[in-house]
């Protein structure tokens, strides 16, 4: 494999190149700060087990992965609770749905239906077989949904007669007389403490409830976590995710680059087109599925999320790993040390354990200490 800076670079000296765009350098500085780069794929049938996987192994993860059609029961409600656990164990959300349509259908998929991916899903991706335009089309839903998220609260936040609370709400400033004319954000209101109704043609200087959560992620809009010195980072983890903040509300692609399955049809001449199309919209893709890192000129900082991980029973180590259906595995520090992948992403290796919780734990000291010898421990 060539070798490229951001092969020996931290995760957090990566956060703070400006190539990084501001999810990336958000989940770089989280991976970074929870010392995870592992990815859950969440590949369950039910919202319940689903949640339950997403409460259970979101302390070792920095990416929860969801296939959100698998789902039987899935509602916005799903999102809305999903979402919560995100926020409370800090992870960010990655619907893989593999868009592969013109640009005009695939903006439709993003954002209506009934999953509306843009809502609650930090990261997707997308095949470029249909050609660049399937990027330029998403970003620009994305950026459609970000501006409506915007303002809604900021019509929200300056619709209030006062200074916000730092904690947000306060219930004196309640006014339950106005809901005409509901400016909303993109995520649905379902939540009682989430009153976000103002009254747009009118607005009353009362109206305004501004919850925690709103304020919150309100703040959380700013570009980029700050960048922080190396030696400041010995403070606890909680300390710290304190100070990153909220996962700010943006929106990120990735690219299907190379696939994990036997005899995929992504041609060393494809991989090629697809990065050219990654560096001419790197504000928008952050990175790419992949089983190696892809960057190779200087300006690259691209984040490479590979599929087809597992660990090896006790006692089976070196023997190739696969599912009957094409799936190939590779171990983590196969990935992360030799081929240069930043995330590791383990869907059955973990789900289909006894013990969630600790297989993921295991998966996330694997892949870290082959991050930690990649750039040389000490660094
Ligand atoms: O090349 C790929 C790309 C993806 S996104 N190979 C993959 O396996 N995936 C996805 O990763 C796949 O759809 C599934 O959700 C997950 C792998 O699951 P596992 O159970 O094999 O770890």
């Amino acid at each position: 494999m060539a070798s490229h800076p951001t092969l020996t670079s931290s995760y957090r000296a990566r956060a703070n190149l400006p190539t990084s765009g501001p999810l990336a350098s958000y989940l770089l500085s989280l991976i970074s700060t929870k010392q995870t780069n592992l990815c859950l794929s969440a590949d369950v049938e039910t919202s319940a087990e689903l949640l339950q996987l997403a409460d259970a192994v979101g302390d070792s993860i920095c990416l929860l992965k969801t296939h959100c059609d698998i789902v039987t029961d899935w509602t916005d409600r799903t999102s809305q609770a999903l979402r919560e656990i995100a926020r409370r164990k800090r992870f960010l959300i990655f619907e893989d749905r593999k868009f592969a349509d013109i640009g005009e259908t695939v903006q439709k998929q993003y954002t209506s239906g009934h999953h509306r991916i843009a809502l609650w899903a930090e990261i997707t991706n997308a095949h470029v077989l249909p050609g660049p335009a399937i990027v330029t089309a998403l970003e620009k839903a994305a950026e459609a949904t970000i501006a409506k998220y915007n303002t809604a609260v900021h019509t929200e936040i300056s619709a209030s007669p006062r200074t916000q609370p730092p904690n947000g709400v306060d219930e004196d400033e309640e006014d339950d007389t106005v809901d005409e004319t509901v400016i909303e954000p993109p995520m649905e209101v379902e939540n009682e403490e989430r009153r976000l109704s103002a009254k747009a043609t009118d607005r009353k200087q009362s109206v305004v409830s501004v919850t925690t959560s709103i304020s919150m992620r309100t703040e959380s809009i700013s570009p980029r976590p700050d960048a922080h010195d190396e030696d400041t980072f010995n403070l606890d983890t909680a300390t710290e995710l304190l100070r990153l903040g909220e996962v700010p509300f943006l929106r990120s692609l990735l690219l299907l680059a190379e696939m994990s399955s036997e005899g995929h049809l992504m041609t060393p001449e494809y991989q090629k087109k697809t990065v050219e199309i990654a560096r001419s919209h790197r504000e928008f893709v952050m990175g790419f599925i992949a089983q190696r890192s892809l960057n190779s000129e200087p300006d690259d900082n691209f984040i490479t999320m590979t599929p087809g991980c597992q660990l090896p029973p006790p006692g089976q180590e070196g023997k190739k790993l696969g599912d009957n259906l094409g799936q190939q595995y590779n171990t983590p520090r196969k990935l992360i040390l030799e081929q240069g992948c930043d995330i590791i992403i383990v869907g059955r290796g973990i789900v289909r354990a006894q013990d969630r919780q600790s297989e993921a734990e295991r998966y996330r000291k694997a892949a870290w200490v082959a991050y930690e010898e990649r750039i040389g421990k000490n660094q």
